[in-house]
Protein backbone atom coordinates (compact mmCIF):
# COMPACT_ATOMS: atom_id res chain seq x y z
CA UNK A 1 0.00 0.00 0.00
CA UNK A 2 0.78 3.78 -0.17
CA UNK A 3 3.01 3.98 2.76
CA UNK A 4 5.18 0.99 2.67
CA UNK A 5 5.96 2.42 -1.18
CA UNK A 6 6.87 5.64 0.16
CA UNK A 7 8.32 4.61 2.78
CA UNK A 8 12.09 5.51 1.75
CA UNK A 9 11.08 8.96 0.32
CA UNK A 10 9.43 9.50 4.00
CA UNK A 11 12.73 8.31 5.62
CA UNK A 12 14.61 10.33 3.27
CA UNK A 13 12.16 13.19 4.82
CA UNK A 14 12.34 12.49 8.16
CA UNK A 15 16.49 12.33 8.05
CA UNK A 16 16.81 15.61 6.31
CA UNK A 17 14.48 16.97 9.13
CA UNK A 18 16.22 15.96 12.39
CA UNK A 19 19.83 17.07 10.22
CA UNK A 20 18.32 20.74 9.84
CA UNK A 21 17.01 20.38 13.93
CA UNK A 22 20.40 19.51 14.91
CA UNK A 23 21.86 22.19 17.15
CA UNK A 24 25.63 20.64 17.48
CA UNK A 25 24.84 17.43 19.82
CA UNK A 26 21.39 17.94 20.73
CA UNK A 27 18.06 18.13 18.56
CA UNK A 28 15.56 20.98 18.70
CA UNK A 29 12.11 19.78 18.80
CA UNK A 30 11.18 22.58 16.00
CA UNK A 31 13.71 25.30 16.37
CA UNK A 32 11.97 28.44 15.93
CA UNK A 33 9.33 27.43 18.13
CA UNK A 34 11.31 25.29 20.79
CA UNK A 35 14.79 26.16 20.10
CA UNK A 36 16.36 24.28 23.06
CA UNK A 37 16.85 20.58 24.02
CA UNK A 38 13.44 18.57 25.84
CA UNK A 39 14.20 15.56 27.97
CA UNK A 40 11.13 13.51 25.93
CA UNK A 41 11.93 14.55 23.15
CA UNK A 42 15.25 14.11 22.66
CA UNK A 43 14.79 10.56 24.38
CA UNK A 44 12.64 9.91 21.11
CA UNK A 45 14.82 11.85 18.87
CA UNK A 46 17.96 9.33 19.80
CA UNK A 47 15.20 6.56 18.40
CA UNK A 48 14.66 7.89 15.46
CA UNK A 49 18.75 8.52 15.12
CA UNK A 50 19.71 5.20 15.96
CA UNK A 51 18.10 3.69 12.33
CA UNK A 52 20.11 6.50 10.98
CA UNK A 53 23.41 7.45 12.85
CA UNK A 54 24.13 5.15 16.19
CA UNK A 55 26.80 7.32 16.81
CA UNK A 56 24.38 11.01 16.74
CA UNK A 57 22.13 8.88 18.77
CA UNK A 58 24.76 8.54 21.62
CA UNK A 59 25.62 11.82 21.43
CA UNK A 60 22.42 13.15 21.66
CA UNK A 61 21.66 10.88 24.88
CA UNK A 62 24.86 12.62 26.04
CA UNK A 63 24.30 16.47 25.78
CA UNK A 64 20.54 15.42 27.66
CA UNK A 65 22.96 13.69 30.57
CA UNK A 66 24.41 16.99 30.75
CA UNK A 67 21.90 18.49 32.30
CA UNK A 68 21.19 16.32 34.90
CA UNK A 69 21.35 17.40 38.76
CA UNK A 70 23.29 15.83 41.74
CA UNK A 71 20.51 14.18 43.10
CA UNK A 72 20.18 12.22 39.83
CA UNK A 73 17.14 14.74 38.75
CA UNK A 74 16.91 14.92 35.29
CA UNK A 75 15.35 18.50 34.15
CA UNK A 76 12.70 19.19 30.93
CA UNK A 77 14.68 21.64 29.21
CA UNK A 78 18.24 22.27 29.11
CA UNK A 79 19.39 25.47 27.92
CA UNK A 80 20.99 26.19 25.21
CA UNK A 81 22.87 29.80 26.03
CA UNK A 82 23.19 30.51 21.97
CA UNK A 83 19.56 30.73 21.77
CA UNK A 84 19.50 33.88 23.57
CA UNK A 85 15.90 34.91 24.05
CA UNK A 86 13.89 32.91 21.56
CA UNK A 87 12.09 30.84 23.99
CA UNK A 88 10.42 31.95 26.98
CA UNK A 89 10.79 31.41 30.28
CA UNK A 90 14.48 31.12 29.98
CA UNK A 91 16.90 30.08 32.66
CA UNK A 92 16.49 33.80 34.36
CA UNK A 93 12.98 31.93 36.19
CA UNK A 94 15.54 28.58 37.08
CA UNK A 95 17.76 30.29 39.74
CA UNK A 96 20.37 28.04 41.26
CA UNK A 97 19.56 24.69 40.13
CA UNK A 98 21.81 22.38 41.40
CA UNK A 99 23.75 20.62 38.59
CA UNK A 100 26.10 18.31 38.53
CA UNK A 101 28.55 20.17 36.05
CA UNK A 102 28.89 23.50 36.22
CA UNK A 103 27.68 25.97 33.35
CA UNK A 104 24.41 23.73 32.33
CA UNK A 105 21.11 26.13 32.21
CA UNK A 106 18.67 24.04 33.22
CA UNK A 107 14.65 24.23 33.69
CA UNK A 108 13.63 22.35 37.42
CA UNK A 109 10.81 20.77 36.88
CA UNK A 110 11.45 17.24 34.90
CA UNK A 111 9.31 15.50 32.04
CA UNK A 112 8.01 11.88 31.29
CA UNK A 113 11.09 9.58 31.58
CA UNK A 114 10.96 7.72 28.20
CA UNK A 115 14.71 7.87 28.54
CA UNK A 116 15.67 4.65 29.81
CA UNK A 117 13.52 2.93 27.15
CA UNK A 118 15.21 4.64 24.32
CA UNK A 119 18.94 3.71 25.95
CA UNK A 120 17.51 0.24 25.93
CA UNK A 121 15.83 0.55 22.46
CA UNK A 122 18.79 1.82 21.04
CA UNK A 123 21.46 -0.37 22.92
CA UNK A 124 19.23 -2.76 21.11
CA UNK A 125 19.99 -1.26 17.47
CA UNK A 126 23.84 -2.30 18.24
CA UNK A 127 24.59 -5.23 16.57
CA UNK A 128 28.08 -5.37 17.71
CA UNK A 129 27.29 -6.58 21.26
CA UNK A 130 30.47 -5.45 23.54
CA UNK A 131 29.98 -1.99 22.07
CA UNK A 132 26.24 -1.92 23.30
CA UNK A 133 27.20 -3.23 26.77
CA UNK A 134 29.81 -0.47 27.29
CA UNK A 135 27.90 2.15 26.07
CA UNK A 136 25.32 0.52 28.88
CA UNK A 137 27.93 0.29 31.73
CA UNK A 138 29.02 4.17 31.01
CA UNK A 139 25.13 5.26 31.46
CA UNK A 140 24.51 3.12 34.21
CA UNK A 141 24.92 4.95 37.16
CA UNK A 142 23.58 7.87 35.77
CA UNK A 143 20.19 5.81 34.62
CA UNK A 144 19.84 4.28 38.12
CA UNK A 145 20.40 7.77 39.68
CA UNK A 146 17.69 9.36 37.69
CA UNK A 147 15.22 6.52 37.77
CA UNK A 148 15.57 6.15 41.96
CA UNK A 149 15.66 10.06 42.12
CA UNK A 150 11.90 10.38 41.20
CA UNK A 151 10.90 7.40 44.29
CA UNK A 152 13.22 9.37 46.97
CA UNK A 153 11.76 12.56 46.01
CA UNK A 154 8.54 12.74 45.05
CA UNK A 155 6.16 10.57 46.51
CA UNK A 156 3.65 10.94 49.34
CA UNK A 157 2.38 9.27 52.19
CA UNK A 158 3.65 6.13 51.76
CA UNK A 159 2.61 5.68 48.28
CA UNK A 160 5.30 4.46 45.33
CA UNK A 161 3.28 6.77 42.54
CA UNK A 162 5.18 10.08 41.47
CA UNK A 163 3.90 13.03 41.96
CA UNK A 164 4.11 15.63 39.21
CA UNK A 165 4.42 18.78 40.25
CA UNK A 166 3.57 20.78 36.80
CA UNK A 167 1.84 20.64 34.12
CA UNK A 168 4.95 20.94 31.71
CA UNK A 169 6.23 18.00 33.72
CA UNK A 170 2.56 15.54 32.12
CA UNK A 171 3.93 16.54 28.38
CA UNK A 172 0.48 17.51 27.78
CA UNK A 173 0.79 20.63 29.14
CA UNK A 174 -3.22 22.18 28.76
CA UNK A 175 -4.76 18.44 28.82
CA UNK A 176 -8.42 19.34 30.37
CA UNK A 177 -7.25 16.81 33.18
CA UNK A 178 -5.04 20.08 34.94
CA UNK A 179 -8.06 22.51 34.17
CA UNK A 180 -9.00 21.91 37.59
CA UNK A 181 -6.43 23.93 38.40
CA UNK A 182 -5.64 26.09 35.64
CA UNK A 183 -9.35 27.35 36.02
CA UNK A 184 -8.69 28.75 39.48
CA UNK A 185 -7.02 31.68 37.72
CA UNK A 186 -3.29 31.27 39.54
CA UNK A 187 -0.84 34.60 38.25
CA UNK A 188 3.11 35.05 38.66
CA UNK A 189 4.17 37.86 40.46
CA UNK A 190 6.26 38.83 37.79
CA UNK A 191 5.19 39.98 34.36
CA UNK A 192 5.72 37.33 31.45
CA UNK A 193 6.23 37.50 27.62
CA UNK A 194 5.03 34.22 25.16
CA UNK A 195 6.79 33.57 22.29
CA UNK A 196 5.00 30.72 21.16
CA UNK A 197 2.19 32.65 20.01
CA UNK A 198 4.76 34.64 17.95
CA UNK A 199 5.26 31.28 15.98
CA UNK A 200 2.24 29.27 16.13
CA UNK A 201 -1.53 30.48 15.58
CA UNK A 202 -3.30 31.22 19.78
CA UNK A 203 -6.08 29.29 18.66
CA UNK A 204 -3.93 26.11 18.22
CA UNK A 205 -2.27 27.00 22.21
CA UNK A 206 -2.36 26.98 25.37
CA UNK A 207 -4.23 29.89 26.82
CA UNK A 208 -3.59 32.90 29.05
CA UNK A 209 -4.84 31.18 32.04
CA UNK A 210 -3.13 28.56 31.50
CA UNK A 211 -0.08 30.33 31.37
CA UNK A 212 -0.81 32.22 34.53
CA UNK A 213 -0.75 29.17 36.15
CA UNK A 214 2.41 27.76 34.35
CA UNK A 215 4.06 30.53 35.66
CA UNK A 216 2.71 30.75 38.77
CA UNK A 217 4.20 27.32 39.98
CA UNK A 218 7.58 28.19 38.11
CA UNK A 219 7.73 31.09 40.78
CA UNK A 220 6.66 28.20 43.92
CA UNK A 221 8.39 25.75 42.71
CA UNK A 222 12.11 27.48 42.18
CA UNK A 223 11.19 29.68 45.37
CA UNK A 224 11.43 26.85 47.37
CA UNK A 225 14.40 25.31 45.99
CA UNK A 226 12.98 22.59 44.31
CA UNK A 227 11.91 20.96 46.66
CA UNK A 228 8.88 19.25 46.87
CA UNK A 229 8.47 18.77 50.57
CA UNK A 230 8.98 22.52 51.04
CA UNK A 231 5.84 23.21 48.58
CA UNK A 232 3.52 20.32 48.77
CA UNK A 233 1.35 22.20 51.64
CA UNK A 234 0.68 25.14 49.17
CA UNK A 235 1.14 23.80 45.89
CA UNK A 236 -2.47 23.84 44.21
CA UNK A 237 -1.22 21.16 42.07
CA UNK A 238 0.44 17.71 43.02
CA UNK A 239 -1.09 14.94 40.61
CA UNK A 240 -0.46 11.12 39.69
CA UNK A 241 -0.07 11.30 36.22
CA UNK A 242 -1.72 8.23 34.69
CA UNK A 243 0.96 8.67 31.40
CA UNK A 244 3.61 9.95 33.40
CA UNK A 245 3.33 6.67 36.11
CA UNK A 246 3.48 4.18 33.12
CA UNK A 247 6.03 5.54 31.71
CA UNK A 248 7.98 5.57 34.68
CA UNK A 249 7.66 1.91 35.48
CA UNK A 250 8.43 0.53 31.46
CA UNK A 251 11.78 2.52 32.13
CA UNK A 252 12.38 0.93 35.35
CA UNK A 253 11.58 -2.42 34.06
CA UNK A 254 13.56 -1.33 30.63
CA UNK A 255 16.46 -0.19 33.29
CA UNK A 256 16.28 -3.67 34.96
CA UNK A 257 17.10 -5.35 31.43
CA UNK A 258 20.19 -3.00 31.03
CA UNK A 259 21.72 -4.53 34.43
CA UNK A 260 20.67 -8.21 33.37
CA UNK A 261 22.50 -7.68 30.47
CA UNK A 262 25.35 -6.05 32.29
CA UNK A 263 25.50 -8.96 34.84
CA UNK A 264 24.05 -6.40 37.71
CA UNK A 265 21.52 -6.27 40.29
CA UNK A 266 18.20 -5.20 38.93
CA UNK A 267 18.35 -1.36 39.98
CA UNK A 268 14.48 -1.59 41.15
CA UNK A 269 13.75 -4.06 42.96
CA UNK A 270 10.94 -7.14 42.21
CA UNK A 271 8.98 -6.13 45.53
CA UNK A 272 9.03 -2.38 44.77
CA UNK A 273 7.93 -2.49 41.11
CA UNK A 274 5.02 -4.60 42.37
CA UNK A 275 3.87 -2.58 44.84
CA UNK A 276 3.98 0.53 42.23
CA UNK A 277 1.89 -1.76 40.01
CA UNK A 278 -0.83 -2.51 42.79
CA UNK A 279 -1.13 1.45 43.77
CA UNK A 280 -1.01 2.30 39.99
CA UNK A 281 -4.06 -0.26 39.54
CA UNK A 282 -5.62 1.00 43.36
CA UNK A 283 -5.42 4.87 42.72
CA UNK A 284 -6.16 4.73 38.76
CA UNK A 285 -8.34 2.78 37.49
CA UNK A 286 -11.72 3.68 37.10
CA UNK A 287 -14.47 0.83 36.68
CA UNK A 288 -16.94 3.04 34.92
CA UNK A 289 -14.85 4.71 32.82
CA UNK A 290 -12.40 1.71 32.07
CA UNK A 291 -9.46 3.77 31.39
CA UNK A 292 -7.00 4.78 34.02
CA UNK A 293 -7.75 8.59 35.39
CA UNK A 294 -5.30 10.67 36.98
CA UNK A 295 -5.19 11.33 40.69
CA UNK A 296 -5.20 14.66 42.63
CA UNK A 297 -3.08 14.28 45.14
CA UNK A 298 -3.70 17.15 47.29
CA UNK A 299 -7.85 16.42 47.01
CA UNK A 300 -7.08 12.89 47.57
CA UNK A 301 -9.38 11.86 44.39
CA UNK A 302 -9.37 10.91 40.80
CA UNK A 303 -10.19 13.34 38.12
CA UNK A 304 -12.94 12.90 35.98
CA UNK A 305 -11.67 13.23 32.39
CA UNK A 306 -11.01 10.30 29.93
CA UNK A 307 -7.88 11.24 27.65
CA UNK A 308 -5.36 9.28 26.23
CA UNK A 309 -3.21 9.02 29.05
CA UNK A 310 -5.35 6.33 30.10
CA UNK A 311 -3.71 4.22 28.01
CA UNK A 312 -0.49 4.60 28.76
CA UNK A 313 -0.62 1.61 31.17
CA UNK A 314 -0.81 -0.59 27.92
CA UNK A 315 2.96 0.85 26.71
CA UNK A 316 3.88 0.54 30.68
CA UNK A 317 3.41 -3.19 30.15
CA UNK A 318 1.12 -2.68 33.87
CA UNK A 319 -2.07 -4.55 31.99
CA UNK A 320 -2.73 -7.49 30.42
CA UNK A 321 -3.61 -8.50 26.88
CA UNK A 322 -6.89 -8.81 27.40
CA UNK A 323 -7.56 -5.69 29.75
CA UNK A 324 -5.04 -3.71 26.92
CA UNK A 325 -7.73 -4.95 24.34
CA UNK A 326 -10.65 -3.57 25.74
CA UNK A 327 -9.15 -0.26 26.88
CA UNK A 328 -7.96 0.28 23.32
CA UNK A 329 -10.70 -1.27 21.89
CA UNK A 330 -13.31 1.01 24.31
CA UNK A 331 -11.39 4.21 23.42
CA UNK A 332 -11.44 3.72 19.92
CA UNK A 333 -15.44 3.74 20.38
CA UNK A 334 -15.69 6.84 22.39
CA UNK A 335 -13.97 8.36 19.25
CA UNK A 336 -16.40 8.63 17.11
CA UNK A 337 -15.29 6.56 14.52
CA UNK A 338 -11.14 8.13 14.18
CA UNK A 339 -8.98 5.55 14.53
CA UNK A 340 -5.96 7.76 15.52
CA UNK A 341 -6.36 8.30 19.37
CA UNK A 342 -6.73 12.17 19.97
CA UNK A 343 -5.60 13.29 23.15
CA UNK A 344 -8.93 14.01 24.65
CA UNK A 345 -11.67 12.09 24.11
CA UNK A 346 -14.59 13.74 21.95
CA UNK A 347 -17.64 13.12 24.43
CA UNK A 348 -15.20 15.06 26.93
CA UNK A 349 -16.56 18.54 27.63
CA UNK A 350 -13.49 20.56 27.04
CA UNK A 351 -12.52 18.27 24.25
CA UNK A 352 -11.17 21.37 21.49
CA UNK A 353 -9.90 19.32 18.11
CA UNK A 354 -7.33 21.92 17.59
CA UNK A 355 -6.08 22.88 20.48
CA UNK A 356 -2.42 21.67 21.75
CA UNK A 357 -3.02 18.81 23.97
CA UNK A 358 -7.16 18.63 24.47
CA UNK A 359 -7.60 16.88 21.20
CA UNK A 360 -5.42 16.57 18.36
CA UNK A 361 -3.62 13.24 17.41
CA UNK A 362 0.30 13.58 18.21
CA UNK A 363 2.80 11.10 17.18
CA UNK A 364 5.13 9.76 20.11
CA UNK A 365 1.36 9.29 22.03
CA UNK A 366 0.47 7.11 18.91
CA UNK A 367 3.89 5.28 18.80
CA UNK A 368 3.64 4.52 22.74
CA UNK A 369 0.67 2.65 21.88
CA UNK A 370 2.05 0.98 19.18
CA UNK A 371 5.01 -0.22 21.59
CA UNK A 372 2.60 -1.71 23.99
CA UNK A 373 0.64 -3.43 21.85
CA UNK A 374 2.96 -4.92 20.22
CA UNK A 375 4.79 -5.80 23.47
CA UNK A 376 1.39 -7.68 24.62
CA UNK A 377 0.80 -9.22 21.59
CA UNK A 378 -1.61 -7.48 19.99
CA UNK A 379 0.01 -7.64 16.66
CA UNK A 380 -3.16 -6.24 13.96
CA UNK A 381 -4.08 -3.26 16.23
CA UNK A 382 -0.37 -2.42 16.81
CA UNK A 383 0.13 -2.86 13.06
CA UNK A 384 -3.05 -0.64 12.22
CA UNK A 385 -2.39 1.87 14.39
CA UNK A 386 1.60 2.14 12.96
CA UNK A 387 -0.27 2.43 9.94
CA UNK A 388 -2.93 5.29 10.15
CA UNK A 389 0.33 7.03 12.15
CA UNK A 390 2.71 6.87 9.27
CA UNK A 391 0.00 7.59 7.00
CA UNK A 392 -1.49 10.70 8.60
CA UNK A 393 2.15 11.97 7.91
CA UNK A 394 2.24 11.05 4.25
CA UNK A 395 -0.88 13.08 3.92
CA UNK A 396 -0.39 15.89 6.37
CA UNK A 397 3.16 16.66 6.51
CA UNK A 398 5.65 16.76 9.45
CA UNK A 399 3.87 18.59 12.18
CA UNK A 400 3.64 18.67 16.02
CA UNK A 401 0.04 17.49 15.91
CA UNK A 402 -2.86 16.77 13.93
CA UNK A 403 -6.44 17.39 13.92
CA UNK A 404 -8.30 14.30 14.88
CA UNK A 405 -11.55 14.97 12.22
CA UNK A 406 -9.62 16.50 9.48
CA UNK A 407 -5.97 15.14 9.67
CA UNK A 408 -4.77 18.68 9.37
CA UNK A 409 -1.26 19.76 10.43
CA UNK A 410 -1.38 21.82 13.50
CA UNK A 411 1.61 23.59 15.52
CA UNK A 412 5.12 23.73 15.02
CA UNK A 413 6.41 22.72 11.74
CA UNK A 414 9.26 20.25 10.61
CA UNK A 415 9.14 18.22 13.97
CA UNK A 416 11.85 16.23 15.16
CA UNK A 417 9.71 13.85 17.31
CA UNK A 418 7.49 13.15 14.58
CA UNK A 419 10.40 12.43 11.90
CA UNK A 420 11.93 10.46 14.43
CA UNK A 421 9.14 8.10 15.50
CA UNK A 422 8.12 7.40 11.86
CA UNK A 423 11.61 6.54 11.08
CA UNK A 424 11.44 3.82 13.75
CA UNK A 425 8.20 2.95 12.67
CA UNK A 426 9.03 2.27 9.54
CA UNK A 427 12.62 0.83 9.88
CA UNK A 428 11.17 -1.97 12.71
CA UNK A 429 7.74 -2.71 11.54
CA UNK A 430 5.11 -4.24 13.89
CA UNK A 431 4.85 -7.66 12.38
C1 LIG B 1 5.51 21.34 24.73
O1 LIG B 1 5.83 21.92 25.98
C2 LIG B 1 6.62 23.13 26.11
C3 LIG B 1 6.92 23.29 27.60
O2 LIG B 1 7.69 22.20 28.04
C4 LIG B 1 5.94 24.39 25.61
O3 LIG B 1 4.76 24.35 25.21
O4 LIG B 1 6.60 25.44 25.62
C5 LIG B 1 4.87 19.97 25.04
O5 LIG B 1 4.23 19.45 23.90
C6 LIG B 1 5.93 19.00 25.55
O6 LIG B 1 5.39 17.72 25.72
C7 LIG B 1 7.12 18.94 24.60
O7 LIG B 1 8.14 18.17 25.17
C8 LIG B 1 7.67 20.35 24.29
C9 LIG B 1 8.72 20.33 23.18
O8 LIG B 1 8.25 19.60 22.07
O9 LIG B 1 6.62 21.21 23.86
Amino acid sequence: MSVRINASELITQATSILRRNDQTGYTAPSPRLYPHQWNWDSAFAAIGWAHLDWNRAVREIDTLLSAQWIDGFLPHIRYNPAVGEGYHPGPEWWPNVPVRNPGEQTSGISQPPVLPTAIYLVGMMQPDVDARRTWWARLLTPLRDMILCYLRTRTVNGSPLIAVVHPWESGADNSPRWDFATGRGFKPSRAYRRTDTQVVAATQRPTERDYGLYMYLVELIAGHRYDFRQYLEMTPFAVYDALFNAIWFRAAVDLNRIALALGESPVVSAEILSGFKDAFHRFLWNQSAQLFRDFDVKAAGQIPVDTVAGLGAIYGGLVDQAKAESMFAGYLARCRGFKLLPSTLPDEPQFEADRYWRGPVWVPINWLVVRGLQDLGLTSHAAALADETVSLVLRSGWFEYFHPHTGEGLGGRDFSWTAALVVDLLRRPVS
